[in-house]
């Protein structure tokens, strides 16, 4: 044999090697990657953002409180606000937003094929998401964590008392993964009924398909306000995981992932320095502070340095709110839902939300 054939053959066989290689490292089909994104990764989202002139956020439409399709056809909610604050961010004008409403399984494969420019969605950041599923996640806006819906006359308290029981569960979630994992890690046998959609998940429930019915407690609260009758279920005390969710951006362009991560900072740092919607004006006009001017624009190029106008974060307080005004707006004490901030305060106050500082 020549050479030149040894060679070629050599090739070929390293060739197959690889290819069976990758074939053998698909991820799991409830998750799956693209396999060719639209968008070039070398496009700047921002510049794209900013030529089409408004932003595409990939949002949810079943979850009131989060991420909600309103009967007049505008989308509402803690998620959606987040979208619109970054719309302020780059347009100074919150509504410069399309919102496409995406499934727990659609959300990834929509991400990665650049047909949404975020996804704000209540997606938990996981490891796996954020290394195969080729995401990057900005700073938790919610942290929460999966809980059980049973019916208040079931007779069921703990997670051993669903022994033999059948459980609703959407498809494509952490929820599924985290339900299997501690049922087998306690030897509880159960059957998953297992849908697409939080609709068909909550009526499969409702119809007495299901024994229980399980996601984020934050998504239990929220679909409970769409029930016939709340007052006849429960969400047991249990907390089955950690779910940390927040808006996620394609691996790959590290300026739009600055822009979404320095937007959530904005509305911390806002209520971290008691800066709201309502006293923005009056903060920015007598300014003292270095760090108040920084963040409202009046001095250190701050938004220059994101690729926005130096009045980015005082558009996102006076147009959208900070943190607190965001929370309130949707899940506060003036909501039917009237979620505690436990976890979610601000750092000032015990919480885990803490900013970076803006300088
Ligand atoms: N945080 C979890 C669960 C998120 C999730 O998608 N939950 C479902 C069940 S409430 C949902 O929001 N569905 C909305 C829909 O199907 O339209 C995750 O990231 O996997």
């Amino acid at each position: 044999m020549s050479r030149k054939l040894i060679v070629l053959f050599a090739v070929l066989i390293v060739s197959v090697l690889v290819i069976s290689a990758c074939a053998s490292a698909a991820p799991a089909p409830a998750e799956q990657k693209a396999s060719e994104p639209a968008q070039s990764t070398t496009q700047s989202t921002l510049d794209v953002v900013k030529a089409r002139g408004k932003l595409i956020c990939g949002s949810n439409q079943a979850v009131p409180g989060f991420g909600f399709l309103q009967t007049d056809g505008s989308f509402a909610g803690f998620d959606i606000d987040f979208c619109k604050a970054l719309s302020a961010a780059i347009f100074g004008d919150p509504s410069k937003v399309e919102y496409r409403p995406l499934s727990a399984k659609q959300r990834f494969t929509a991400l990665q094929a650049g047909e949404i420019d975020v996804l704000i969605r209540n997606t938990t950041w996981t490891l796996t998401r954020d290394t195969e599923l080729g995401a990057n996640f900005a700073p938790t806006t919610f942290y929460d964590g999966q809980g059980i819906t049973v019916r208040r006359d079931s007779g069921v308290n703990t997670l051993e008392d669903l022994a033999g029981a059948s459980i609703c569960v959407a498809s494509g979630t952490t929820t599924e993964l985290n339900l299997a994992d501690q049922m087998a890690s306690r030897g509880i046998a159960y059957t998953p009924v297992v849908f697409e959609t939080a609709d068909e998940t909550t009526s499969a429930y409702l119809d007495g398909r299901c024994d229980a019915y399980t996601t984020d407690k934050s998504g239990l609260v929220a679909r409970m306000s769409l029930f016939p009758n709340p007052q006849d279920h429960k969400i047991l005390e249990e907390t089955l995981s950690k779910e940390p969710l927040g808006p996620v951006v394609r691996q790959g362009d590290d300026q739009w992932f600055d822009v979404v991560k320095w937007t959530v900072f904005a509305t911390f740092t806002g209520e971290e320095m008691g800066i709201t919607s309502q006293n923005v004006d009056d903060a920015k006009a007598n300014a003292k502070d270095p760090n108040v001017r920084k963040l409202l624009g009046l001095e250190g190029d701050m938004g220059q340095k994101l690729g926005l106008s130096n009045d980015w974060a005082y558009n996102i307080i006076k147009m959208v709110g900070n943190y607190a005004e965001i929370y309130n707006r949707n899940l506060g004490p003036d909501t039917v839902f009237n979620l505690a901030r436990g976890l979610n305060a601000s750092w000032v106050d015990g919480g885990l939300l803490y900013a970076p500082p803006i300088r």
